[in-house]
C-alpha cells in the first residue's frame, strides 16, 4: 500500500455543491431496487438464466490434453479382474500361504475382548453421520458445479484447471463465471437448478455444523471410553495384516470376520483415515477456502491458498464416495444381519433386529433425500433463515479480523482476472461512459454529517490507496489484483457518518439480473479495516467496463459478491431492513445469499 502525502487530504477539498445533495437522491436510489421473490421458480431463477448441463468429468493431462474420467469405469473393471486373476494364482502358492497364516487379518490386542460390542451411541451417532452427509455431499456437488472447475493455484486461468465439468472457456472477453456455471439433476444436486449456490451453501455449511458437533461428541465418547482401541491402529502388524486382508479379498476367498471384538486390519484403516484423516481435513480445507482467514492467517494461506483447499476438499469428497460405496458393498456382502445387529442393536447374531431399526432409518434418509430440493424451492427463506442460524454466528466471529496490507506483490498479479455479474446497461450508465465519465458523480449521503457529491477528479483528489490483494468469489473462483483508490476511512472522514449509522448500503448504476438496481450492505466497523476501498484502478490503469467502470467496491474480508461494482451511490444507514427485500444485498433479497459472508 503505497500513500500519496503529498495529495489534498478531505479540508483541502471543495466543498460540495449543497443543492446537488438530497434526500431524493437517496429517495431514488431506493426507489430503484426489487424486492424479490419467497419462492424460487426455476422458470425465471437468476435472471431466467436457462439450465445448462455440463460434460463427464475430465482430468487435464500434460498441458493440454484431457482425459475422460468415464473411461475408468470399463479400465477399473479390467483391472479388478486382472487383480482377482492375481491374488488367486498369488493364494496358491506356498510361501503366501505361510504369510496369510502368519497375518490372518486382524490384530487382536488381549484385550479385545473388553472392547466387544457396539454401543447404543455409535449406532445413534452413526446413523446422524449418515443422514447428514447425505445433505453435506448433494449441496457440495452444487458448490462445485457453480465454477465447475478446479485449479492448484489461485489464479483461476482458463486452460490451466486440472479437472473440469464444463467445456474450455470460450474466447469471449467478457465471459462471466455466472455463464459458466452448470445445473444437476434436481435429486443429485441440492437443490439442483443453475446458479443456486446460495440455497446449497446455507445446506452445506448448516449441515457441517451439525456433523462437525456430531464428530466432536464421537472423539469424545471414543476416548471417554475403550472404544478408541477399535478405530486407532496400535501395532505395525496392520499393515502385513491390511495386505492380506487384500488378498483374501480379491481372491474371492474372504478371511472370516469377527467385528464384533475387532475390525479387519484394512477395514481399521479405512475407518482410521476417514475419522481421524478425512474429517478433519475436510474442515481445514472448508476453512481454507474463506476470505476472512485466508487474508488474515496469510502463513496458512500462503501454502493452503483457496484453490489448493479447494481441490483438496474435492479429493476428500472423493475419498468418502469410495469409502461409502466400498463400506456399503462389503457391509452387504459379508452377512447383512449381523453386521446390520453389530451397529444398529448392540448384539452378535443372525435376528432381524437391527435390519428393523436400519429399515426405520432408511425410510427417514429417503424422506429427507427426497424433500430436500422441492423444500428448498418452495421455502427458500427458511433455508436462508435456518442456515443463518446454523452457521451466521462462526461467520459473524471470523468478520472482526483485520487484514494488514502487503501480502501479495506485483509478480503475484492473475494474468486473468474472471468477471461476474451483470453487466450495466441503461441509458444512465451508456451516456456516463460516452462522456468518458466527466459527468459521473458519486452521491454520498444518508446518515452523515456532510453529505458529498463527488467527480472522479474530485476523488482521485483524495488520500490515493493502493493494495495488491486476492478476490475469492462465492462460486470459487480467485485472482489476485492491484487496486488503486480511495480508502473508505478516508470517505468517513470526509462524510462523517452520525452515531446512528450502523451500515454502509453502496449502489450501483447496473442492475442485478432480476431488475432492479444491484446494491449491498456492509457493517460500518468494515470500512475501517486496512484493506476496504474504493477502486477507480486496476493493475495500474483505469477499471475496464467489466471490472466495475469508474468506480468499485474492495472490502477483503468478504466475498466477491459484496464488492459492489459501477458504484454510484453510497448511504450510510442505521440498519439494511429498509431497503430492497430487506435481507442486505441484492444477491440476499434475490438468490438467498447472507449478509455476513466472511466464509
Ligand atoms: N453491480 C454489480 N456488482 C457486482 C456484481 C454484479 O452483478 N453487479 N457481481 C459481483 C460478483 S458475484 C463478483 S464475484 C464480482 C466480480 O468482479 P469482477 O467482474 O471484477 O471479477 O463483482 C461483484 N459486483
Ligand atoms: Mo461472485
Amino acid at each position: 500500500m503505497t500513500d500519496t502525502a503529498d495529495q489534498p487530504t478531505p479540508p483541502n477539498l471543495p466543498g460540495p455543491a449543497p443543492s446537488s445533495v438530497s434526500l431524493e437522491a437517496v429517495q431514488s436510489y431506493r426507489a430503484q431496487l426489487t424486492t424479490g421473490e419467497d419462492v424460487v421458480d426455476p422458470a425465471t431463477w437468476a435472471g431466467s438464466v436457462p439450465q445448462a448441463h455440463g460434460i463427464a468429468p475430465r482430468v487435464r493431462v500434460g498441458r493440454s490434453k484431457w482425459f475422460n474420467l468415464l473411461w475408468l469405469l470399463p479400465i477399473g473393471f479390467v483391472v479388478l479382474i486382472v487383480a482377482v486373476a492375481a491374488a488367486q494364482g498369488l493364494r496358491g502358492t506356498p510361501a503366501v500361504q505361510r504369510f496369510i497364516e502368519h497375518y490372518p487379518g486382524t490384530v487382536q490386542a488381549a484385550s479385545s475382548d473388553r472392547n466387544a460390542g457396539l454401543p447404543i451411541w455409535a449406532g445413534a451417532q452413526h446413523f446422524l453421520n449418515l443422514f447428514l452427509m447425505i445433505f453435506i455431499i448433494r449441496s457440495g456437488v452444487q458448490i462445485l458445479s457453480d465454477h465447475p472447475r478446479l485449479y492448484w493455484t489461485r489464479h483461476s486461468t482458463p486452460g490451466k484447471d486440472w479437472f473440469r465439468v464444463q467445456k474450455p472457456v470460450p474466447a469471449d472477453p467478457l465471459w462471466t463465471a455466472k455463464k459458466d456455471s452448470i445445473s444437476l439433476p434436481g435429486q443429485v444436486g441440492l437443490p439442483g437448478i443453475r446458479h443456486s449456490i446460495g440455497l446449497a451453501r446455507w445446506w452445506h455449511l448448516g449441515t457441517d455444523t451439525l456433523w462437525l458437533l456430531n464428530g466432536l461428541v464421537f472423539y469424545v465418547l471414543l476416548f471417554a471410553t475403550p472404544h478408541w482401541r477399535r478405530l486407532v491402529p496400535t501395532s505395525w502388524d496392520v499393515f502385513p495384516n491390511a495386505v492380506s486382508v487384500l488378498i483374501q479379498y480379491l481372491s474371492l476367498d474372504w478371511p472370516t470376520e469377527n467385528g464384533w471384538v475387532a475390525y479387519n486390519s484394512l477395514q481399521l484403516i479405512a475407518y482410521f483415515i476417514t475419522v481421524f484423516v478425512a474429517a478433519p481435513l475436510a474442515l481445514i480445507t472448508g476453512l481454507g477456502m474463506s476470505p476472512a482467514l485466508s487474508t488474515r492467517f496469510k502463513r496458512i494461506s500462503k501454502v493452503l491458498s483457496i484453490q489448493t483447499a479447494r481441490s483438496l476438499h474435492f479429493l476428500v469428497l472423493v475419498w468418502f464416495l469410495l469409502f461409502i460405496v466400498i463400506h456399503t458393498t462389503l457391509v452387504f456382502t459379508t452377512g447383512l444381519l449381523r453386521n446390520l445387529n453389530h451397529i444398529y442393536a448392540g448384539r452378535n447374531d443372525d435376528s432381524w433386529v437391527g435390519f428393523w431399526v436400519f429399515a426405520a432409518s432408511m425410510v427417514l434418509v429417503i424422506v429427507g433425500w427426497v424433500a430436500a430440493t422441492p423444500f428448498t424451492l418452495r421455502h427458500p427463506r427458511v433455508v436462508q433463515r435456518v442456515g443463518f442460524a446454523l452457521i451466521g454466528p462462526v461467520q459473524r466471529l471470523f468478520e472482526h479480523v483485520d487484514a494488514t496490507p502487503g501480502e501479495y506483490t506485483e509478480k503475484d498479479i492473475s494474468p486473468y482476472f474472471w468477471h461476474n455479474g451483470q453487466y450495466p446497461d441503461s441509458e444512465e450508465y451508456k451516456a456516463l461512459f460516452a462522456g468518458n465519465f466527466a459527468d459521473y458523480r458519486l452521491r454520498i449521503n444518508g446518515l452523515v454529517d456532510n453529505p458529498v457529491d463527488l467527480d472522479l477528479a474530485q476523488l482521485r483528489a483524495l488520500q490515493h490507496q493502493e493494495q495488491i490483494t486476492q478476490h475469492f468469489c462465492i462460486q470459487g473462483w480467485s485472482g489476485i489484483a492491484k487496486w488503486g483508490g480511495v480508502s473508505m476511512q478516508t470517505i468517513m472522514d470526509l462524510v462523517k457518518p452520525q452515531p446512528e449509522a450502523k451500515w454502509v448500503v453502496f449502489y450501483s448504476l447496473g442492475d442485478g439480473p432480476d431488475k432492479g438496481i444491484y446494491y449491498d450492505a456492509h457493517p460500518i466497523e468494515q470500512m475501517s479495516y486496512h484493506l476496504t476501498m474504493l477502486a477507480y484502478d486496476m493493475n495500474g490503469e483505469r477499471l475496464s467496463f467489466g471490472h466495475g467502470a469508474p468506480l468499485r467496491l474492495r472490502n477483503e474480508t468478504q466475498l466477491g459478491f459484496k464488492q459492489v461494482k459501477w458504484i454510484k451511490g453510497i448511504e450510510f444507514v442505521a440498519h439494511y431492513s429498509e431497503i430492497g427485500g430487506g435481507y442486505g444485498g441484492y444477491n440476499q433479497d434475490h438468490e438467498f445469499f447472507g449478509y455476513r459472508q466472511s466464509i
